[in-house]
């Protein structure tokens, strides 16, 4: 029963009837915020959702005693392939609770160090892929391999399946099953009432069964066997007891847990690293300074072996992470509801229950960050320009306590890849590639291609960064 939203007075109320949401709604609605301001309603066949970027209303939907997280259609859809799993489940759903409490330590920072050599292996294969390309010349695709590496990382670190993304021309079937699934939930957001949607809807059917029924696989072929020595999220799950009830996790939702790792785990940060690699191509000043960062850490040894620790000095590396997630949060939007009738920032009713969305990418480009705020400044992350800064400014991770649990993973798993891929080619953007951006409920630089040479011995950077102890020259 969805409470009937009061009139919002002085939000401007846009209808987009007329196209729909387009392939690409999330830069729609950054269009509409352009034109309109960070607050407003977007009207779609009499069907109002509320969208705001505005810096001082998103620290208030901060505030988890008066708002929490909000499932809207889009998670609803998603519902339909991972259920109760963390991300869709609802805040009061038993199995939230209890799969945070138990899931929470495998995602601590310290834990890192128990994926970090999964996470090098694969890194390792991009990079047998990529001197691969280098040597013929032939451009990679930088998203499209950047989901193999993800996908491969989460699989293996998650619940030891290879899904051997490298060795596949075409993505693995699992993995285009799913991104139809994801497609199958954005596009049924645009239906106009009246329309006939069996197809889609048993086509969506047939790639949620197939899905279930790998991860299904997966679990039965460890639920036999001993997990007290497993390593993996899987063995976590089939054998960690509740810290205070002592229950584990029933089996549906392990599966269900399963298949919001993979879908969250991989895109997102997919993404991420592919941004990231677009800016540094289009910036060769940031570029440099990556590649001076980790020629300070690995120097002029050919196949570095990036310790856990290394990835912890990688800091301006993770800056450049944060900046192109600042300009391109790839899981770009996320809604809020009031837990009683309130004001939101003391101007916008709202209804307890009422749907608000963040649109994170105009957040990132409010007043806050200056007054040039489309410009690429890995600088905006340094300690000191952090400090300075409003602490809900930023929220590529959402807020609260249904913010991203996998933070420390995909940070740690992107950080180190995209130091070992500065480290060793020289990238050129050959296509001159204009940012051309796909949504499929995440972001991502379609056809952003590169070609690549090694880089050599004379390429890297030899000086010592600033603040480390001069080196007198020999005479
Ligand atoms: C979550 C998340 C979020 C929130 C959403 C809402 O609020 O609705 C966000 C915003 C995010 N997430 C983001 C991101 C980005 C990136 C790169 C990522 N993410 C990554 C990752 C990885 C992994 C494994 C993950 N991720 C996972 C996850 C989960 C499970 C979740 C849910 C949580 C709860 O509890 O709710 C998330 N994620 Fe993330």
């Amino acid at each position: 029963p969805h409470p009937e939203p009061p009139a919002l007075t002085g939000v401007p109320v846009v209808d987009i009837s007329a196209t729909g949401p387009t392939r690409t709604p999330i830069q729609q609605v950054m269009e509409l915020m352009r034109t309109h301001g960070p607050v407003l309603v977007r009207r779609l066949h009499g069907r109002d959702a509320l969208f705001v970027a505005d810096a001082d209303l998103i620290a208030d939907l901060a505030d988890e005693d008066r708002f929490t997280k909000h499932i809207g259609p889009a998670l609803e859809n998603v519902r339909a392939f991972a259920a109760d799993g963390l991300f869709t489940a609802y805040n009061d759903e038993p199995n939230w609770a209890k799969a945070h409490d138990i899931l929470m330590p495998a995602f601590a920072l310290g834990s890192m160090r128990a994926y970090h050599p999964v996470m090098l292996k694969v890194a390792r294969r991009l990079i047998e892929a990529w001197d691969r390309s280098a040597r013929t010349g032939q451009p990679v695709n930088v998203p499209d391999d950047m989901t193999r590496m993800t996908l491969d990382t989460i699989g293996l670190a998650g619940f030891d399946y290879d899904f051997g993304s490298f060795e596949r021309a075409e993505p693995h079937p699992f993995v285009e099953s799913m991104v139809r699934c994801l497609q199958w939930s954005m596009t049924r957001l645009a239906r106009v009432p009246g329309g006939d949607y069996t197809e889609a809807d048993a086509a969506f059917r047939e790639d949620a069964d197939f899905l279930a029924g790998v991860v299904d696989e997966v679990i039965a072929a460890r639920t036999g066997t001993d997990q007290s020595e497993a390593t993996d999220l899987l063995g976590l799950m089939l054998t960690a007891q509740h810290p205070t009830d002592g229950t584990t996790l029933d089996l549906a939702n392990i599966r269900n847990q399963v298949i919001t790792f993979l879908i969250a785990g991989h895109e997102t940060t997919s993404g991420a690293m592919s941004f990231a690699l677009y800016y540094l191509a289009k910036h060769p000043t940031a570029l440099r300074m990556v590649q001076r960062e980790a020629d300070a850490l690995w120097g002029d040894t050919a196949d570095p072996e990036p310790s856990y620790d290394d990835i912890g000095r990688l800091t301006y590396t993770r800056q450049v992470l944060n900046e192109a997630l600042r300009l391109w949060p790839t899981a770009a939007a996320f809604s809020r509801e009031a837990r009683e009738d309130t004001l939101l920032g003391g101007r916008v009713p709202l209804r307890a229950g009422q749907a608000v969305s963040v649109l994170v990418p105009m957040l990132h480009r409010q007043p806050v960050w200056g007054d040039n705020p489309e410009l690429f400044d890995p600088d905006r992350f340094t300690a000191e320009a952090e400090a300075a800064r409003p602490v809900h400014a930023f929220k590529p991770f959402g807020t609260g306590e249904r913010a991203c649990i996998g933070r420390q993973f995909a940070l740690h798993e992107a950080t180190m890849l995209l130091a070992m891929l500065v480290h060793r080619y020289r990238l050129h953007d050959h296509a001159d590639y204009a940012l051309d951006i796909k949504e499929t409920l995440t972001l991502k630089p379609e056809g952003f291609t590169l070609t690549l040479t090694p880089r050599t011995d004379a390429d890297r950077v030899h000086s010592p960064l600033p603040g480390a102890a001069a080196v007198t020259p020999a005479e």
